[in-house]
């Protein structure tokens, strides 16, 4: 594809890693054509080592990409340092999803969530330069001198508070919403995973609605919801953008009011791709429990459902989840969105946990009463 911008790739000497910057890549409109691994890549000067860093600059005069892909979140100066060893721009992990994310936000909300987001990046860029500028280190900031840069602070915090009051209307009608639910006495019941682990594919089984669904990292970026019948019973059900490691804290916090949903869940359904590599499941496990556990999600309110069960079997499955310690919890099963595998017994599983815990709320209320 031509519109494609050439890159090179650095990142760790991991398949699974590797596969997922280069999805992440392509994701963003970039080509890959040179990946360069290392096993550490948060050096404090380069993020690698200066051999390295030697070496990329000979590739890049050679091969000439239109950036360089840094599979890591990078601090401002070792972008700096970086970008000014090989003349070229760096695009940090942090970067390329920010623009994974503003190429896919269609919904107001995303759209301000991605805006916040970038405006904290480049504050925090920005803030960089003027110390460097300041220490002697770079000319100016952007040519600037200090009273601009206080004039492109302020201006900047503006922009943010904006933005904020608007996602906080946002936020406030979302609230509206969830209490109209709540008042309906609507059991809430949220899909959680990693990016591509099926949520949007077991979201349609399920609803039989028909929202996109990618082979691609990040395709839901909003949360949508629609009511199903459980056991004779109204539910609503969640749809929710997908996780991904090595994100900064301030990146779940852009989501945090689409990701609220799961605080007012009854259940979370973790969709994990259990066909893929124990090592790989295990990681994307870990990141998922990362924000579920932002989220206070008590475990009691997981249930774990291993997706794609039709690239494998059920065995493999369970042995995998095994592994992962998760088979004690009872709330386990091998389903396939794609096939319906298992999904009848999926929803009776929620089904009996979300009356069964209703019931026994009631008479919890009842006896304290
Ligand atoms: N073989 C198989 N493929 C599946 C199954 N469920 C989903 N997929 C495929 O996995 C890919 C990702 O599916 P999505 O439903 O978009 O994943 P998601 O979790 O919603 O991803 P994000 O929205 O990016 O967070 C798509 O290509 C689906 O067709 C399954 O049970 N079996
Ligand atoms: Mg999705």
């Amino acid at each position: 594809m031509s519109d494609y911008r050439k890159a090179i790739l650095i990142t760790y000497p991991v398949d699974q890693v590797i596969k997922e910057a280069i999805s992440l890549a392509d994701a963003a409109g970039y080509s890959i054509i040179k990946t360069v691994t290392q096993r550490q890549l948060i050096r404090s000067r380069f993020g690698i080592g200066l051999g390295k860093a030697e070496e990329v600059k000979e590739m890049v005069q050679e091969i000439r990409p239109d950036v360089i892909i840094f599979d890591e979140v990078l601090k401002p100066t070792q972008m700096y340092n970086l970008a000014s060893l090989c003349k070229i721009e760096i695009v940090d992990r942090e970067r390329l999803i920010l623009e994974i994310f503003e190429r896919r936000a269609s919904t107001t909300e995303s759209q301000i969530q991605i805006k916040l987001a970038q405006l904290r990046y480049d504050m925090a860029r920005a803030r960089e330069k003027v110390r460097l500028a300041r220490a002697g280190e770079q000319p100016g900031f952007y040519g600037l001198g200090k009273y601009e840069a206080d004039v492109y602070f302020l201006d900047i915090r503006k922009r943010v508070a904006v933005l904020k009051k608007k996602l906080g209307k946002e936020e406030t009608r979302r609230q509206l919403h969830r209490d109209q639910r709540a008042r309906a006495g609507l059991p809430t019941v949220s899909l959680a995973g990693y990016t591509s682990a099926g949520k949007t594919t077991l979201f349609n089984t399920l609803t039989g609605e028909n929202k996109a669904t990618h082979k691609s990292v990040f395709t839901t970026l909003s949360t949508f919801t629609r009511a199903i019948n459980l056991a004779g019973e109204k539910v609503l059900l969640n749809d929710t953008v997908g996780f991904i490691s090595k994100l900064p804290a301030y990146m779940i916090d852009a989501f945090k009011s689409t990701l609220d949903e799961l605080t007012y869940a009854s259940l979370v359904l973790l969709v994990l791709d259990i066909s893929e590599s124990i090592e790989e499941i295990a990681s994307k496990y870990d990141s998922s429990l990362d924000v579920i556990n932002e989220f206070e999600v008590p475990g009691t309110r997981l249930v774990y459902v291993l997706n794609k069960v039709d690239l494998t079997t059920p065995e493999d499955a369970f042995d995998k989840a095994g592994q992962l310690g998760l088979l004690e919890s009872k709330r386990v099963l091998p389903v396939s969105a794609k096939t319906n595998y298992n999904v009848e017994l999926l929803k009776d599983l929620v089904g009996t946990m979300l009356f069964e815990t209703e019931k026994v709320k009631e008479e919890r209320m009842e006896e304290e009463a």
